[in-house]
Order: C-alpha cells, then sequence, then structure tokens
C-alpha cells in the first residue's frame, strides 16, 4: 500500500526513481538539486556516488546501464550542468542505453523569462528532447509517480534510450501531500508476425553460406542466438555493441576480422539488432549504400525492435520484434534447415587465418593478448578511441554478454575511464578494465577522484604514447606531416596516481604487464597502470575496420 507522505518535490522524484529500481545514482550537487540530493541523503538504500564533473556523472550512469541492461540514474544541475552531461547522453542515445537523468530548472516563476535566472539556458526542455528519447518536466509534484513511471517505460520500451526529467527549484524545495506509487510494470514490444518469420524461413532455406550480425539489440537474447547459430551452421559476428552475444571461444562466434573472411561467400546476412554498419558502412565504403544493400550482394534479414530502421536501411525481410522473440520463433520454423558438415570447417578455417593476419598490428595485439590472458571470461573491458582499443575491435575476443563495454558510433574520446568506474559500481565483484590512449584519460581524469574516494577498483591501462596518436597518424598520411594538436607533453601518471591514493605501475613491454595487471586484479582496488610506447610506434589497426 502506498501512502500520503508530505514530501518535497525532490524526494516525491527520488522516491518514484526508487520503486521503478533504482540503487545508485551517481551526480553532482548544486542549488537547484539540493532537495534532490538531501532526499539521497536521507535514503541509505541509494548508494550515491560523487563525480568531479557531470560528465563523470553521466558517464558513470552509461557504464552501469551498459553493464547490467538495466536504467542507471544520474543528477545534475541544469544548464551547464546539463551539457556538460551531453556527450554521455549522446552516447547513451546511440548505444540505446537506458539512462535516467534527472536536473532542475529556473525558478517556475522565470521559466521562458530570459532574465539569466542562475544556469538558465534558453529551452533546456527542447534541447535535452534533441538527444534523448524522451524529456518532461515536472510541473505538478502530484503528476510525479505517473511522469517518472512513464520516464522508465520510455527508457525501456522498443528500442531502449535515455530519458531526462526536470523539476523547477522552486517546485523541487517545495514540501507537497504526495503519492508515489507502484513503479512501471509496461515495456511495450511488438508482437511477432508469423509472416515476417514465414519469409524469413523462406530465405533461410535457400540459403547456403549465412552470417548472422549482432547489434547492441541482441545482448539479451544470447542463448538463443546461439541455438540459431547451431542449427543454421552459421558464423556469429559483431563489430562493438554486439560483442559477446555469442563467445568468440566456441566455433560460431567470430570477430569482425575473420567475419570480412567469410563475407565474399556469404549469401544470407540476418542482422540481430544492429545497424549494420560493419558491413555496409565499413566493409562496403563510408560513401554508398544509404538505403539498401549493394545489388547482387548477400540478402538481408533484418530482425529489429524499431520499426524506422526498416525505412534507414532497407532489407530483403524486415521482422519487426524484440530480438529474443524473433530469434524464437525463426529456431521454430528454420530451424531444421540443418547445415553441411563443411561448413564448420570453412568458420574454423577463417578464425584461424584472421588470428594469425591481425597479429601484424603491434605492439597492440601483444598487449591485448595478455590482457586476454589474464582478465577473467565474465570482467568487463571498457573500450577506446585509441591504438589499443581499435584494435580491440577485431583483435580482443569476448567471452560473455554485454562484458565489452563501447561508445558505439559516437566515438566519443574520454568516455572510456569514468564508464569504467560506473561499470565496476554496478557489478563490484567482477573486475573491470578500462584500456585508455594517455590524450583519452586526459578528458575525464578527474574521476579518479571519485574512484579513490569511493574505493571503486577498476583499473586502467594507459597507453601512453605521448600523443593523440589517431590524429598523429592521420595528419602525416593525409596531411604532409602537418602536425597540429597531436604530440602531448603529459603528466607523471604513477606519481598523478599516487597522488590521488591509488596504486600506480609502469610497464614497458607487454611481458612486464601481466604480473602488474595480475596483481592489480587481485587486490580489487583503484589502480592505474601506465604502458609506456614510443610515439608513432604503432601499427595501423584500420586496414581490419574499413576494408
Ligand atoms: C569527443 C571527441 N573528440 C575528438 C575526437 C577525435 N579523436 C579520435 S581519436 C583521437 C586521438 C586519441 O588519442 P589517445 O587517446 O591518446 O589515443 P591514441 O590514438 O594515441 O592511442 C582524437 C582526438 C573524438 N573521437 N571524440
Amino acid at each position: 500500500m502506498s501512502e500520503i507522505k508530505n514530501m518535497t518535490g525532490g524526494e516525491a522524484m527520488l522516491r518514484a526513481a526508487k520503486a521503478n529500481g533504482i540503487d545508485t545514482v551517481f551526480g553532482l550537487p548544486g542549488a537547484q538539486v539540493y532537495p534532490l540530493f538531501d532526499a539521497i541523503y536521507r535514503s541509505p538504500d541509494v548508494n550515491a556516488i560523487i563525480s568531479r564533473h557531470e560528465q563523470g556523472a553521466a558517464y558513470m550512469a552509461y557504464g552501469y546501464s551498459a553493464a547490467t541492461g538495466k536504467p542507471g540514474a544520474f543528477a545534475v544541475v541544469p544548464g551547464p550542468g546539463i551539457l556538460n552531461a551531453s556527450a554521455a547522453l549522446c552516447t547513451a542515445q546511440a548505444c540505446n542505453k537506458p539512462v535516467l537523468c534527472m536536473t532542475g530548472q529556473v525558478m517556475s516563476e522565470f521559466l521562458g523569462k530570459g532574465r539569466g535566472h542562475l544556469h538558465e539556458l534558453p529551452d533546456q526542455l527542447a534541447t535535452l528532447a534533441s538527444i534523448v528519447k524522451h524529456a518532461d518536466r515536472i510541473d505538478d509534484v502530484a503528476n510525479t509517480s505517473a511522469q517518472m513511471n512513464e520516464a522508465f517505460r520510455q527508457m525501456q520500451s522498443g528500442r531502449p534510450g535515455p530519458v531526462s526529467i526536470e523539476m523547477c527549484w522552486d517546485t523541487m524545495a517545495k514540501y507537497w501531500d504526495v503519492e508515489i506509487g507502484p513503479g512501471n510494470d509496461t515495456i511495450d514490444k511488438p508482437a511477432v508476425n508469423d509472416d515476417e518469420i514465414d519469409d524469413a524461413a523462406e530465405l533461410i532455406a535457400n540459403a547456403k553460406n549465412i552470417m548472422i550480425m549482432c547489434g547492441g539489440g541482441a545482448q539479451h537474447a544470447s542463448a538463443e542466438v546461439r541455438e540459431l547459430a547451431e542449427m543454421l551452421g552459421a558464423s556469429v559476428t559483431s563489430f562493438r555493441s554486439g560483442r559477446g552475444v555469442v563467445s568468440e571461444d566456441s566455433i560460431w562466434g567470430v570477430s569482425c576480422a575473420a567475419a570480412h573472411q567469410l563475407w565474399l561467400e556469404t549469401d544470407l546476412l540476418i542482422g540481430i539488432g544492429s545497424r549494420l554498419e560493419m558491413q555496409y558502412m565499413r566493409w562496403e565504403s563510408m560513401e554508398h549504400y544509404i538505403d539498401r544493400p549493394p545489388e547482387g550482394g548477400a540478402k538481408l534479414i533484418r530482425i529489429d525492435i524499431d520499426p524506422k530502421e526498416m525505412q534507414r536501411f532497407k532489407p530483403d525481410v524486415a521482422v519487426v520484434a524484440d530480438a529474443l522473440d524473433a530469434t524464437r520463433a525463426l529456431i521454430e520454423k528454420a530451424g531444421r534447415k540443418g547445415f553441411k558438415s563443411g561448413d564448420l570447417d570453412r568458420i574454423a578455417e577463417a578464425k584461424a587465418r584472421a588470428r594469425k593476419d591481425i597479429q601484424e598490428i603491434q605492439p597492440q595485439m601483444s598487449y591485448l593478448d595478455i590482457i586476454r590472458e589474464v582478465l577473467p571470461r565474465d570482467g568487463y573491458f571498457v573500450e577506446e578511441l585509441c591504438q589499443v582499443g581499435f584494435t580491440s575491435n577485431f583483435g580482443f575476443d569476448v567471452y560473455e554478454p554485454r562484458t565489452y563495454v563501447t561508445t558505439g558510433y559516437q566515438g566519443t574520446l574520454g568516455y572510456g575511464f569514468p564508464t569504467a568506474i560506473g561499470v565496476k559500481a554496478a557489478m563490484p565483484d567482477r573486475a573491470v578494465l578500462s584500456i585508455i590512449g594517455d590524450g583519452g584519460f586526459m578528458f575525464g581524469m578527474p574521476e579518479l577522484a571519485s574512484a579513490a574516494q569511493h574505493d571503486i577498483g577498476l583499473i586502467t591501462i594507459i597507453f601512453n604514447n605521448h600523443s593523440f596518436g589517431n590524429v598523429r597518424r592521420d595528419q602525416q598520411l593525409k596531411y604532409d606531416s602537418n602536425l597540429i594538436g597531436a604530440d602531448l607533453d603529459n603528466p607523471d601518471f604513477v606519481k598523478l596516481a599516487e597522488s590521488f591514493g591509488v596504486n600506480g605501475y609502469r610497464v614497458n613491454s607487454p611481458d612486464e604487464l601481466k604480473p602488474a595487471l595480475t596483481e592489480a586484479i587481485d587486490e580489487d582496488k583503484p589502480a592505474i597502470i601506465e604502458v609506456l610506447i614510443e610515439r608513432g610506434s604503432e601499427t595501423s589497426p584500420w586496414k581490419y575496420i574499413h576494408r
């Protein structure tokens, strides 16, 4: 039974979030959101993790969501606080992650007046609405349950995504008689359409070499996708967000480097919860095939919960449904097709050949091989926009769903370290690794203080090549070596770590990384491992991403 209570708007917002399962709020307090933070203070069942910059809080919530599949929540001041958090919101939107942003507003009487009230944006709600799935303001606190439940419905229904809820300063501070009811219990998804499954089954029956491409939308359908692959003799691949749906140490799971070797012979591609960026924007050129695959190429079945996807990129057969439901229906309809034993040999050969080929990407592959050896199977690997991160897209085998955390198409440099803090906060019993370049690390470096203060034991490996290495290589190759903004003078990362009370290691080779990483994982404390890399010495990983 819910009860009538006298509470502030901020407390109402928190209670409604709690009714929807929120147990952790990442955030940074300020005047308009004091009542919300006061409610958090008075809620022993809510874990408050305070960041040193709003981008950090939002990335942590993103990491929490990426690691668990559940909504992650953060609270920041409006205006500049929201804009500081906005790159993380774009990333959550790109990667379809349910992230709840709770924020304030100017005093209600000043809304839209343009008087320059503290933290005022011309139209914060419209600004947020343009980057998140659903943005709303609670003006009448009596409606808090309904509006918050709608936000949770939006976050998790159909294509998931981030939402924002704001409340004016005075509304949040005032006491109201308000009833907070139970949380949202509705997650909408389209029902599987039998005709679409029949059409897909027909294409499958006529196909010889089938490839399944998983995106982030398939992360909850791991067992089903694996069963379908086993029945059809299909390889299962992914680029970033779909990594780990089918383990890459099974015969069916193949890296994108191995998948490319199978691609020319593929006559049917089944995309599951994926935009198919790899096949049609990376392998077939970034410049063509905007809305249709090339003529004469593989036939295409797309399974996607978002009907708009089928207009953006048209398949031969569109199955608009949840990945798990549709894959299960396909197993029942098309699973009897079977396959030739030679199909498995073909996949195994491609995997072996790709594994050998990619060893030319050095020193990145040597480091990744050590990391894979030391990191437990269920440990999290948070990639970044750096030479080792790009290489990991094809060179680091992933074994379990959700354990490869990525920024997707946003390519948000610097997201990785604060995101990994959120991953570890959500999954304290698992090993969590952030691998990052020296350039990217400095974006979120202040959050080292948050990791230390909250004793969040993630391990960060900084690959220090004293440059924005990717930019440097591009300028060398495409702009006559006119280096601008490419070379970086860095702090001493080991001393930096120690100054935050965090363990620091410095290593010079993959062999030296192994004992340092093993020790850091055993210790389960925040740690920085700096890997020294000679500037400009890495092999470009791009030939295995753009074909
Ligand atoms: C928000 C954002 N700003 C800029 C970029 C462009 N960018 C991509 S990679 C890169 C350099 C990364 O340098 P570092 O993190 O040191 O990794 P390295 O390439 O040296 O391994 C830059 C500036 C980006 N992707 N995202």
